[in-house]
């Protein structure tokens, strides 16, 4: 089998690519481990930023989005016993909205299956082979699918098969530089059955550790709380999830969250990563394969975005153009936004989390910048500007 661009992993990456490249007439196969099912129903990411969203729309995809989805023009800081707005649109001129990435999911699923585009679930096996810069390389993958091992000729091989992928590990480690760190914490991510405790979003520091409360629907929340990494979903009943969130949460003037019946737990680790080059001869890396943040900021499925609209021009160019000059540079380009957000995400983990060598002083400290950033114009636009992702790189 022979395709033009020959790409791992259905997450947002992956499938927003494979669109964007049939729509300006450029061929793709999606490989993807996992099924169609569970691509679906994998609960993840929830805020999408105004250039995500507009991409979106302008690729044809934003129906579902703008009916179902919720727009947010502001969301809260919470501390000290009190909530500060931090007011988006009035200081950006952008919004966000609340949709959740499975639902962006099911969207591009249909759009490449309306569209005949190829797109294969439950693949196994995938190794990537002859992808070096020499212009009679050609690139293969070869893969196990429906009981047969398969060969994927293509002339570009794209890796966005995610942290735990197989694409990065590909290129030479000699090649690669990685920058981490991994926090000694995780986030407790519960949803509930019940109406939203706020028309925005919220972001709580507290002595005890942070807390969210986010949204998916009229009926339906999403809330986390920092918790210990090793911890587990069946250590915290329902009872000692609502106190936490409770004692986080609440303000001084009596207002509580709402609580309901809790129907999913779960727990992730947070990191942040990079990976750099994003690309090796034909080989590129977009979103969580070559880069992760702590959700902190919600900037990874955004970030995951942003790569696919850099790759997608450069891959364009290069057809329709013969150049290659935007492939060249595509690490580069992509890794402006990357390191802006990767810095985003650290200092809002940073400002809200409680961290394990947190002494009273800095404690204080925290308050003081939550103080400053709702006080000050100039630190709240900062804030917002990199919230809405409309900041300058
Ligand atoms: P994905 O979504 O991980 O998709 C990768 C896909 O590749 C498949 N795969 C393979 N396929 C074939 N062969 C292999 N060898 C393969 N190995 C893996 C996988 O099955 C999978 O389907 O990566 P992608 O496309 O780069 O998208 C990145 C985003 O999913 C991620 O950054 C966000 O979910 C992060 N994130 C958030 N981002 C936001 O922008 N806003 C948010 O509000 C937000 N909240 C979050 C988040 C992530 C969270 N978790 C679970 C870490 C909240 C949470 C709790
Ligand atoms: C979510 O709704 O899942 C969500 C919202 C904001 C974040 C992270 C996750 O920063």
């Amino acid at each position: 089998m022979r395709t033009q661009v020959g790409i791992i992993g259905a997450g947002p990456a992956g499938l927003l690519l494979s669109h964007l490249l049939h729509l300006r007439g450029i061929d793709s196969v999606v490989l993807e481990a996992r099924s169609q099912n569970d691509i679906e129903s994998t609960i993840r990411a929830g805020v999408l930023e105004q250039g995500t969203m507009d991409l979106l729309n302008e690729a044809g995809l934003g129906a579902r989005m703008q009916a179902e989805g919720a727009l947010h023009h502001g969301f809260e800081l919470a501390f000290e016993g009190q909530r500060r707005r931090i007011a988006l649109t009035e200081l950006t001129g952008h919004a966000i909205t609340v949709y959740a990435q499975h639902e962006v999911i099911k969207d591009l699923v249909a759009a490449r299956i309306a569209a005949d585009g190829a797109l294969k679930f439950d693949v196994s096996n995938v190794s990537l082979h002859d992808f070096d810069a020499s212009a009679d390389a050609k690139p293969r993958i070869k893969y196990r699918h429906e009981d047969r091992d398969e060969e994927l000729e293509c002339d570009f091989i794209i890796g966005c098969d995610g942290s735990q992928g197989v694409a990065r590990g590909s290129i030479p480690a000699a090649l690669r530089q990685d920058y981490q760190k991994v926090y000694p914490f995780g986030w407790f991510g519960i949803l509930v059955e019940a109406p939203p405790s706020s028309d925005e979003l919220i972001y709580a520091r507290h002595d005890r550790g942070f807390a969210l409360i986010s949204t998916r629907s009229p009926g339906v929340q999403r809330m986390y709380f920092q918790c210990d990494p090793k911890d587990t979903a069946d250590a915290w009943s329902d009872d000692r999830i609502w106190a936490e969130l409770h004692a986080r949460v609440d303000t001084a003037d009596g207002w509580q969250i709402t609580e309901g019946k809790i129907f999913q737990k779960n727990i992730v680790g947070m990191r942040s990563f990079v990976s750099t080059p994003m690309q090796c001869g034909k080989l590129f890396l977009a979103g969580d394969a070559a880069h992760i943040v702590p959700p902190t900021g919600a900037k990874g499925l955004n970030l995951a975005v942003s790569d696919v609209k850099v790759l997608t021009a450069a891959l364009t160019a290069f057809y329709k153009e013969g150049a290659n000059d935007k492939l060249a540079s595509y690490t580069e380009t992509a890794l402006k936004r990357v390191w802006r957000a990767e810095h985003f995400s650290w200092w809002m983990t940073r400002m809200l989390h409680k961290l394990d060598d947190t002494s009273p002083f800095e404690q204080r400290l925290q308050v003081a910048e939550l103080e400053h950033v709702t006080t000050s114009r100039a630190a709240a636009t900062a804030l917002a500007e990199n919230y809405v992702g409309s900041v300058a790189v």
